[in-house]
Formats: C-alpha cells, structure tokens, sequence
C-alpha cells in the first residue's frame, strides 16, 4: 500500500492527541497494574488508536514490539555539524549508536537495494531508520534520496530519521513530504552553561561557533525544531546521553522542557566512554553511569513522561531485532549476488502470524497477572532473562550476548533494560573472566532465567546470590516472571526465604561488535 500524505486536519489531530499522550490525559490503564501507561512500554488498550497504529510495529517507539519487530540502518550520512564530546568520528554517531566502526558507507542507491534485500530476507522488519554515522540533516541530499527511493520501492516500511537537531528547522517540511513520522533528536541540556562541557563547536550557515554561544545555538533549534514536528503531527522521541556530574541531574528538566513540547517518548541513554574509542570523554576519564543510575534517573523521569528503556544503542548500520545485529549478513558484496524477492504479502502474512504470536504473549501475561491480585507486598525486584526474542526464555545462559531486566512487583513484570555481556560460552567451554563480568553486570538480579545452563556457571552464580532458573525453558517472559515471583513471595511469607537487597551493577563499556 502506497503511504499517504497527512493533510492539515488530520495533523492538527494527531498534534492534539499527541498532547494528551504526553500529559498522560489520553491514556487508559491496562495491565492490571491500575497506572496510566503511555509511550514505549503501552500496549493497545493504552494508547489512542491513531498512535497505536504508528507505534504497533515499532521497535523503539513499542517495547512490546521490540521483542517481534525488527529495524534496520542504512549508513548514508557520513557528515556532522557539531562535535559531541563522546564521538569519535572514526565510529558511528554516539546519539544513536554505540560506537563501532560502520563497516560501508552507502549511496542511496546501494541502500535502496540494501533495505529490499533485508525486506525480503526479515520480513519483520518493519522500520529503516537514518542515523548516520553522522547526522542525517547535515547530508540532506542523500538522506531524503534514500527516502524518496525507499518509499517508492518499499512502501510498506516506516520511515525513521534521528537527528543532532542543528539543521532539524530547515528540513521540517521534506521531513513531512516524505511522511518520515517518526523523529529522534538527542537533546543532551537545555542550559548552555552545560551544552558547553558536552559540546566544544557547532557549525552552521559557514560559521563554526564554540562555548555557550554554541550550545545555546543548539538547543535554541532543538527545541525549535521540536515544536515544529509535533505541530505537525510527527511522532517525536527525544534521545538524551547521561553523563554522570556533567548532565545527569540536568536531565530531568530536560526531560520536562521536551514532554512540554509534545515529545511522545524520552530516551535516556548511558554514556559509553573508553579511552580505546578515542573520544574526548574516552580520553578524559569521564565514567559512564552504573546500573541503578541509571534507573534512578529513568524511574524519577517516568512520573513526568513515558521512557523508553530497551534502546540498544545500535551502530548507524545495524540490521535486525533490536539486541541481534546481522548487518555482516547484508554486506554490499553480499547483496549484489542476493536475489532479491521483494513481496509485500508474504511479509504481510508473516507479520499477521507475528501478531498472532504477540497477541498469545499479552494473554499469558494477563492470565498470570491475575494470579497476584490481592497480594500485598511491598517487595520490588529484578531479575534477567536469556532471550533470542518472541518475548520467549529461550536463549542458554552461556550463548546470551545480552540479558534483559524485568523488574518484579505486585503490578507485574514491567522490562526495565537490558545489560549487554561478552559471550560465556566461547566454542564448547566456559570463559571464566567472562562469567565474572556477566555477574557483574546483573548483579542487582535476584535470579537469571535460561533455557539452559551448565553447572559450573550456575555454582558461581549462586554463590553471587542470584537464582540461576531453568525451569521456563521456551516459555513466554512475563508469565513466567510473575509465576516465579508468586512463588517467591509465598517463600517469604512462609519464612522458608528472606529477602535480601541486591547490589550495584556495571553497564558495559566495551564496543559491541556483531556476530
Ligand atoms: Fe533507528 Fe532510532 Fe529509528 Fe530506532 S534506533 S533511527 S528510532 S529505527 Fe532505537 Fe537503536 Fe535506540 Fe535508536 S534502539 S539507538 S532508539
Ligand atoms: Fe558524533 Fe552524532 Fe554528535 Fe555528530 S551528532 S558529533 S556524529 S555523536
């Protein structure tokens, strides 16, 4: 089906919805957990019917989505405007990627050719992003070719642009025109005295500005650029880096600034700094946020606006569900000798029996969730989960290159992030260094759960404190989640369990390469 243009009415509607999405006015309850639940954690029943069309098969504007739907980048804008004081320009746009080296830069062409061949190959892919690896608006030529090129060819894919937000005034119309309706722009501050510890230039209409001066240039056209997408209609997110004594108390009048301008949904990210990546924060010293900093500052952020919590930080060429990265699968040589079999209704069948699967998971959570109804405890935890997606257990401990968090109460079992880990099992033994930094990083876990798992790793598990479960081997996530901290509640209540509090854990601050 050929995208619509939006007319005049119809964006002043959505504008107003968007409204109420962001004062939290529109939304219902659901899940049983009787709050409202708005941007990327919603589900159906919370979301105007308008917005949930957009969202339902986006992977970062829907947590639910992200287990099911997957994105991709095409690397087409290799320019940059200003200079952030986490990016290396050897390495893929920090605002919307870890740093890792784009491995092709592409012309519109080539990624017009890219997107039908992943199309066909992943037919729940669902979304093409541009995010770089540098800013998509200061390369508007090839950007807005690739979309026009995209839309034309491939119609049944969203259109996803992220943005520094320098240019992002100028281009607000084409933006429109080629019915890209959903927007990122990372927004670090809104107060120059702190852009210039994070900003050292800008570089715009042939002047390169420095300080303050440039800072506020910055933020000054984020915002505008901002109110200008959502008086349109478009669909904003705001991506925001946490940078630990420079930004992150800063963050939540950030956090207020953009729900105020009609922002649907707030990302905020860790910094990821090491000195291999050659950045000026690499080079300094300057440290990342841990575990629960991070969540401090999301869970103090959520009460003014939905946050988003499952962002992967993807390379400006990654390819595939969030958290998997098959973009060595789709290199230019590979996909000139591809055949490519581009057809919208097998990707539309197997998108219905996506839903299907989806629709199974949201029933169980349900179910299950109605088993705690009437418990009282004040009892939050977290726990991991091996996963290769499909919101299933069904990843092997040793296999997981990531762990997903859920946090436990009596509302349910609400996705909290992810923690990224080296691989445990290195071809057919365990790596014992390896186990350590995964331990690390769910240390704040009361339990993991695998399909499978040895037992050396589950020993030194347990010795951590943390529950190695096994038992919900390919079932779904969140009934399982809340089957297990039904149970876990009855032990304490029976005195056969003392609950304990966990510690701090580490965010990963090594590059993520793709397997
Ligand atoms: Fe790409 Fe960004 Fe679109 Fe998503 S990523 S342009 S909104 S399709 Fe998503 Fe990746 Fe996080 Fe970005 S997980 S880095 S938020
Ligand atoms: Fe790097 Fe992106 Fe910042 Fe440009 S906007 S300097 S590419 S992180």
């Amino acid at each position: 089906m050929q995208q619509q243009g939006t007319s005049a009415a119809d964006s002043a509607k959505l504008h107003e919805v968007l409204q109420q999405v962001a004062e939290h006015k529109g939304c219902g309850t659901s899940g049983g957990s009787g709050k409202a639940s708005c941007g990327s954690g919603a589900g159906q029943n919370d979301l105007p019917p308008e917005i949930w069309e957009k969202v339902k098969n986006h992977p970062c504007y829907s947590e639910e989505a992200h287990h099911h739907y997957a994105r991709m980048h095409v690397a087409v804008a290799p320019a940059c405007n200003i200079q952030c004081n986490y990016c290396n320009r050897k390495y893929d746009c920090a605002n919307e990627s870890r740093p890792g080296v784009v491995s092709e830069k592409l012309t519109p062409e080539q990624a017009a050719k890219k997107v039908l061949a992943v199309a066909s190959t992943i037919p729940q892919m669902t979304v093409l992003g541009i995010a770089g690896p540098g800013d998509p608006l200061a390369n508007p030529a090839k950007t807005f070719k690739t979309f026009e090129l995209i839309s034309k060819t491939a119609p049944d894919i969203k259109l996803c642009l992220s943005t520094n937000g320098l240019a992002l005034p100028d281009h607000v119309d084409t933006i429109a025109r080629f019915n890209v309706d959903h927007v990122t722009i990372t927004i670090n501050m809104v107060d120059a005295e702190i852009g210039q510890h994070i900003y050292p230039w800008v570089y715009w209409k042939h002047k390169r500005y420095v300080g303050k001066e440039a800072a506020q240039l910055l933020a000054d056209r984020q915002m505008m650029g901002l109110e200008m997408l959502t008086a349109r209609g478009i669909l904003c997110k705001v991506n925001s880096v946490m940078i630990p004594g420079i930004n992150d108390k800063h963050l939540v009048e950030v956090n207020r600034a953009v729900k105020s301008r009609g922002a649907f949904l707030h990302n905020i990210m860790p910094l990821i700094s090491a000195p291999e990546h050659g950045t000026v924060f690499g080079l300094n010293g300057q440290r990342g946020p841990t575990a629960q900093e991070l969540k401090a500052l999301q869970d103090s952020c959520e009460g003014e606006m939905n946050m988003m919590r499952h962002c992967r930080q993807c390379r400006a060429d990654a390819v595939g569900l969030l958290g998997e990265d098959r973009s060595a699968e789709f290199t230019t040589d590979k996909i000139m000798a591809m055949e490519v079999n581009y057809d919208p209704e097998t990707r539309k069948a197997y998108q219905a029996k996506v839903e299907g699967e989806r629709q199974a998971k949201v029933a169980a959570k349900q179910q299950q969730l109605d088993t705690l109804a009437g418990a009282n405890s004040e009892i939050k935890l977290l726990i991991a989960v091996a996963t290769k997606g499909s919101g299933l257990v069904n990843e092997h401990f040793g296999h997981a290159k990531e762990f997903q968090v859920y946090e436990l109460s009596t509302a349910g079992a609400k996705f909290v992030g992810h923690r990224r880990v080296d691989l445990y099992c290195q071809g057919g033994f365990g790596e014992e260094d390896s186990l350590t930094t995964i331990i690390r990083a769910i240390n704040d876990c009361h339990a993991v759960f695998v399909a499978k798992i040895g037992g050396c790793p589950k020993a030194d598990l347990l010795k951590a404190g943390i529950d190695p479960v096994d038992q919900y081997a390919g079932q779904f996530i969140e009934k399982s989640a809340i089957t297990w901290f039904k149970n876990y509640l009855d032990k304490i209540g029976s005195g056969e369990l003392v609950h304990q509090l966990r510690g701090d854990a580490d965010i990963r601050q090594g590059a993520y390469i793709a397997a």
